[in-house]
């Protein structure tokens, strides 16, 4: 007479499902926070965020996606010279405690053939993919680029 308790776990294993997407943007330790992304006049632009692992386990981010672009690449921004130089990374590594700042000028997410420019007042949908917190969903606010931040995107 296992079919009652099989219902029960069934049933609970819905419920979970229901409640996960409740959780987006604090899912298994991992808290993501002031998350924006700039206006652009081209089909190419950047989100900024930061990224705490709260948790007990290292995670890591591998991978990214948007409704609203067709690619989105984590990258590293770095001078050589004075010259910009950006990097694609495949997997941003988060240790337990540890907290990533992406922000103009160095860490940022970048968003490839988006639809439309982002006029300010805009959000764009992202998906994290983490490999312990699984897929957390956030959305970034479209703001003018301007204070702080050094320089715009150009050399993509
Ligand atoms: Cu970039």
């Amino acid at each position: 007479m296992t079919f009652p308790i099989v219902r029960a776990a069934l049933l609970l294993v819905s419920i979970a499902a229901f409640a996960a997407p409740a959780m987006a943007g604090d899912k298994a330790g991992i808290v993501i926070a002031d998350v924006w992304a700039r206006a652009s006049v081209t089909a190419t632009s950047a989100a900024y965020m930061t990224i705490e692992n709260a948790g007990a386990d290292d995670d890591v981010l591998v991978e990214m996606r948007s409704d609203a672009a067709e690619k989105v690449e984590i990258h590293t921004m770095t001078m050589d010279g004075m010259v910009m130089r950006m990097r694609k990374l495949d997997r941003l590594a988060l240790a337990a405690g540890e907290t990533a700042q992406l922000a103009p000028g160095g860490l940022h997410i970048m968003l490839i053939r988006l639809q439309a420019p982002l006029a300010e007042g805009d959000t764009v949908p992202l998906t994290l993919v983490f490999e312990k917190a699984g897929e957390i969903a956030v959305g970034a606010a479209v703001q003018k680029a301007g204070h702080g931040g050094s320089g715009g995107h150009q050399g993509h």
